[in-house]
């Protein structure tokens, strides 16, 4: 055969192509946030480094087909994960994670919500696998290589050196990217999609050892990281007992933000019965309460309320930890001789429930097999909210009493689908139909919650019960900005915008208290299980917890994301910018502490250390499993 230098290699071709597509893909469908000129570089050279580390692996093919075949396949296959998690993104505005691969029973209930995330363009995204598959084909012999072994290595040194050179400069524009990878869109930005997915898989094996090989040790540190930092007030705060013996109420309002409460739209209130129960006198509403949660949404907004420990920073622990032991809420009550039951009108097996409500004590669970649910009833997820509160007052009444029975209502969902006979006002007016039908579908939520309050005292079931209202998680994520942006009437939602925008609703009601107010503390779900002991008059011994009573004056000073950012009294972390909370304005650098190591430090970086640590000991707990070491016998 004759030996032909070919004019032009398809992997340099297709790495090119392929890296092309990829970086135009980052830079215009994902929502990422370039803060300078070298994140930008950085995000323009990673394609093309990933490309090519993947694609000259082909040189080491003898068989010209065979080396068309690899081309092929890796290009169509990589592009297909490029999509994979455009999809993803688009719905949950993240990354995919290993766990999160093996939830697919999940995803397949996702139904009508996933089509509505799939956009005609993206086939796009398959333009330069055809045009390779073509050239692999057709243009074999021009485009194959033969390289002596020379030849390989140097193709090989290349692409490490490429990736040597990525990596440097990933590091430069972001100390510690690799131990603090809590953020993935910073991992992405920075060293590529590729590159995070094998980060992922490497992150995910080092979690799976991590119970077998832990002995209680580890809890040592931990519980000292807790006593001096978590548990710093030894009073009880004034609200302690005010609810003892009696039947909490508990509902998770689904996707319910609070940018709505006391808001208007089309010149209409969205949650009139919410608003005048911020201002009841029997109901405390917390207005700068945030969610925490990660990845597993609804459930990771369970996980932390009833353990007061963080949701992790890959994949629904509810998932991956739902075997493990827990001393939650449920647990601890029934020491008090309370019932505890979660009802909820969605298939059961959803986020690995009955395995986790089990691992957490719960002692009943209605699921949708509890209710009675007809193409009449139900919209988009399942049972509308009305029924649901509706058909769930006998399931109340034959509760054995005090009882703890938490609500998870379903119908604010995305994609927030309503029939129109439940459409009590109008939706918004924008580029965003996700934004726009938000609000009829909070408005219905906000009827649904009225009539649940009326049915409730009606049954006689409010007076011995406390009533707590939550939001789980956000509704509209960070791809609507533009609409939201119009809708809050501002330029632009910066970063500092992004994290305020996380805030959740939280209402706590106590029929004939008379005391309520409105609660300005920053506070978050974290804070949740304590609290809530305290209201019901229980001291938990030896607990494992890293929140505070929300109405105890010596508290914690910040409340920890999911992703490493934060939020205190005064400042706001995010993206490596230190906010001032009232001005929303950076808090200048303080150059007298600069360190030496390079990172410049802000007010914000002694918390931010802080948070640090504590996301890392909460992880630790889980991954290792640890409260299995644990004697939570009460002494007597
Ligand atoms: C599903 C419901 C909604 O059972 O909890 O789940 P989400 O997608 O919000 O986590
Ligand atoms: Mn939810």
């Amino acid at each position: 055969m004759n030996l032909k230098r070919p004019k032009l290699p398809l992997y340099v071709v297709a790495s090119i192509l392929f890296g092309l597509k990829t970086y135009l893909v980052y830079r215009f469908m994902f929502n990422i946030e370039l803060e300078n000129v070298m994140q930008e570089v950085i995000l323009f050279i990673n394609p093309f480094v990933s490309a090519f580390l993947i694609l000259a692996i082909s040189v080491w093919f003898k068989k010209p087909s065979r080396q068309m075949k690899y081309i092929r396949y890796s290009v169509f296959i990589t592009s297909f994960i490029v999509f994979a998690n455009l999809v993803f993104y688009r719905q949950f505005t993240d990354f995919i994670t290993i766990p999160q691969l093996f939830m697919g029973s999940n995803m397949s209930d996702l139904g009508s919500s996933i089509l509505t995330l799939i956009k005609p363009y993206d086939l796009l995204l398959f333009v330069d696998a055809a045009i390779i598959w073509y050239l692999s084909k057709k243009r074999q012999d021009e485009m194959v290589v033969q390289y002596q072994r020379s030849g390989k290595v140097f193709a090989l040194s290349i692409s490490l050196l490429l990736l040597a050179g990525n990596f440097f400069l990933a590091e430069m524009e972001r100390p510690q990217l690799f131990t603090r990878g809590f953020d993935r869109e910073y991992l992405v930005k920075n060293i590529g999609l590729f590159n995070y997915h094998v980060y992922d898989i490497v992150q995910h094996s080092k979690a799976e050892t991590q119970r077998v090989f832990a002995d209680g040790n580890e809890l040592v540190d931990i519980m000292d990281y807790i006593n001096e930092n978590v548990k710093i007030s030894d009073e009880k705060s004034e609200m302690f007992g005010v609810a003892e013996g009696k039947n909490v109420i508990w509902i998770n309002a689904e996707s319910l933000q609070t940018f709505v409460i006391n808001n208007e739209v089309n010149g209409e209130e969205v949650t009139p019965f919410l608003n005048q129960l911020t201002q009841d006198e029997d109901t405390y509403y917390f207005e700068n309460f945030y969610e925490q949660t990660g990845q597993g949404n609804t459930s990771d907004s369970e996980f932390l309320i009833e353990n007061s420990l963080y949701p992790l920073s890959r994949g629904a622990v509810f998932f991956t930890h739902g075997g493990n032991e827990y001393h939650g809420t449920p647990e601890i009550i029934k020491e008090e001789g309370y019932t505890s039951s979660v009802l909820h009108a969605n298939n059961g097996s959803f986020w690995n429930r009955f395995q986790m409500y089990d691992s957490l004590g719960f002692d009943l669970f209605y699921d949708e097999t509890a209710y009675q649910v007809t193409d009449e009833n139900s919209i988009g997820w399942g049972l509308k909210d009305k029924p649901f509160f509706e058909q769930s007052i006998k399931y109340l009444q034959s509760m054995e009493e005090p009882y703890y029975a938490k609500f998870i209502t379903l119908t604010n969902h995305f994609p927030f689908e309503l029939d129109e006979e439940d459409q009590s006002i109008d939706a918004y007016d924008s580029n965003s139909n996700t934004l726009n039908n938000y609000f009829p579908a909070v408005r219905y939520m906000d009827e649904a919650l009225e009539e649940f309050f009326s049915q409730l005292k009606a049954s006689g079931l409010y007076e011995d019960s406390i009533i707590v209202i939550m939001g789980d998680h956000i509704g509209i994520s960070a791809n609507h900005n533009k609409a939201m942006s119009m809708y809050l009437d501002k330029e632009e939602i910066t970063p500092y915008d992004q994290v305020q925008l996380q805030k959740v609703p939280l209402f706590i009601h106590i029929p004939g208290h008379g005391e309520g107010e409105v609660m300005s503390d920053v506070a978050g779900q974290i804070d949740i299980k304590p609290t809530m002991l305290s209201l019901l008059g229980i001291e938990e011994d030896n607990g494992v917890y890293f929140g505070n009573d929300l109405f105890s004056d010596n508290r914690k000073e910040y409340i920890a994301l999911r992703n490493g950012d934060f939020i205190s009294e005064k400042y706001i972390s995010t993206v490596g910018i230190c906010y001032d909370r009232q001005t929303g304005e950076p808090v200048a650098t303080d150059d007298e502490t600069t360190s030496d190591k390079g990172q410049e430090e802000n007010a914000c970086s002694l918390i931010g250390d802080k948070v640090q640590t504590e996301l890392q000991h909460s992880d630790d707990l889980i991954y290792g499993d640890l409260l299995r070491f644990l004697d939570f016998e009460k002494e007597e």
